[in-house]
């Protein structure tokens, strides 16, 4: 009996060198893609994957001389998926990085593998504030909750917005707009009349609506993840809340370039805070955009496609800086302080927190050239997150 298990342990343990030789062999850089490919978040998955893509097909795929390969899982947004396959990719594939992340309980529920197998994990589309300290292994490509909020906190009352209530997504990414937004904006002496938080999955925004026509603020701020804009957009113009004198203002996920352009001439107008328009006027922007169109069937990029585009160009300058020798800690390294011209304009990750720092722009949808698009017409310079000050 013990014989016969001992055999088995040896037999296991030749299997598992052989498949450790292979890798070792074929001397492949792997990356690891997790996102939400199918369900509430698909359109986040696609936009990313497309950007990832993109960035690959652009800088070729071999890199620090080692041959990149991209192992793309769709996590359908469900936070156990996601660590399941983190855990898999790490063990059976040897992934040297992983990437992704649709959305934060994603990140959250598998910062712990990256802690524990070393390796570097670059979220590319989540954006609570506090992702980047559930690992000392996470790098973050595209931007914090706080961030944004804070902006439109700061030019709403000065814009003749007194009194707000907020309406956002129930879960971390909300919670972080609801209270970055709420602290500025009583700070610069503003009003919130009530704060309304709506289920993350499925949600119904017609009662929530309601409730803001009765309590007739000047504004009505919002968070509701990438995907989810249009549907507020719709019920709110349904409502007449514009015709009542209510203003829709939040973060740039609301008015999503994915979305954006189908939202009618209704959304015209709406001001929101954000790091990425693909109206963003910059020479690398404008080739960005083509580019990413030209690939996809006329799909415009949105906020997380650019975090995908740029999550690569980290990772392909780590693996470049460390000569496709480095292991987890090297590559880690290697990511921080990288200080670049992105399509959303100049970024870095800052060594200390690995979170992106980058330009915040307040911007107005407009039409151009007979579409609808975030235009910027404001730049808040170099913004940490200011969630990581306290
Ligand atoms: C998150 C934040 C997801 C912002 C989003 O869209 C978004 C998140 C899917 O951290 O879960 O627009």
């Amino acid at each position: 009996m013990y014989k016969k298990s001992l055999l088995r342990a040896a037999a296991l343990a030749t299997l598992a060198f052989a498949a450790m030789q292979a890798h070792a062999q074929d001397n492949k850089f792997r990356i690891g893609l997790i996102l939400p490919m199918t369900g509430q978040q698909a359109s986040t998955g696609r936009q990313v994957e497309a950007a990832v893509k993109l960035y690959m097909a652009q800088n070729g795929d071999t890199v620090g001389g080692r041959k990149v390969e991209l192992i793309v899982k769709d996590d359908t947004s469900i936070p156990d998926v996601t660590k399941r396959l983190a855990q898999e990719l790490v063990v059976n594939d040897k992934v040297n990085v992983l990437a992704g992340f649709g959305i934060t309980p994603s990140a959250l529920a598998t910062a712990p593998i990256a802690t524990q197998s070393k390796t570097p994990l670059v979220v590319m589309a989540a954006a609570t504030s506090s992702i980047t300290q559930a690992s000392p292994y996470i790098v973050r490509t595209s931007f914090t909750l706080p961030q944004a909020a804070v902006s439109m906190a700061d030019w709403a009352p000065k814009n003749g917005i007194k009194k707000v209530v907020t309406l956002v997504s129930d879960y971390g990414p909300g919670l972080d707009a609801e209270k970055y937004f709420v602290e500025r904006f009583l700070f610069n002496g503003g009003q919130v009349a009530e704060s309304l938080r709506v289920p993350m999955r499925n949600p119904d925004f017609a009662p929530f609506l309601q409730k803001v026509r009765d309590l007739k603020p000047d504004a009505l701020f919002v968070f509701v993840p990438s995907g989810a804009g249009a549907a507020v957009m719709k019920q709110f113009l349904e409502r007449g809340m514009d015709k009542a004198g209510i203003k829709l203002i939040g973060t740039g996920d609301v008015t999503d370039d994915d979305q954006l352009n189908d939202m009618g001439d209704g959304a015209l107008g709406v001001v929101t805070s954000h790091h990425y328009s693909a109206a963003h006027p910059s020479a690398l922007n404008k080739k960005f955009v083509d580019a990413f169109q030209k690939a996809n069937k006329g799909l415009r990029p949105n906020f997380m496609a650019v975090g995908g585009y740029d999550g690569m160009r980290v990772i392909y300058e780590a693996l470049k800086a460390t000569k496709g020798q480095g292991g987890g800690d090297a590559l880690l390294a290697a990511m921080k302080g990288q200080i670049f011209e992105s399509p959303r304009g100049p970024m870095f990750i800052d060594a200390q927190t690995r979170d992106v720092v980058q330009n915040i722009y307040l911007r107005k949808v407009q039409k151009q050239d007979g579409q609808l698009y975030n235009v910027e017409f404001d730049t808040i310079k170099d913004v940490k997150d200011p969630g990581k000050n306290k």
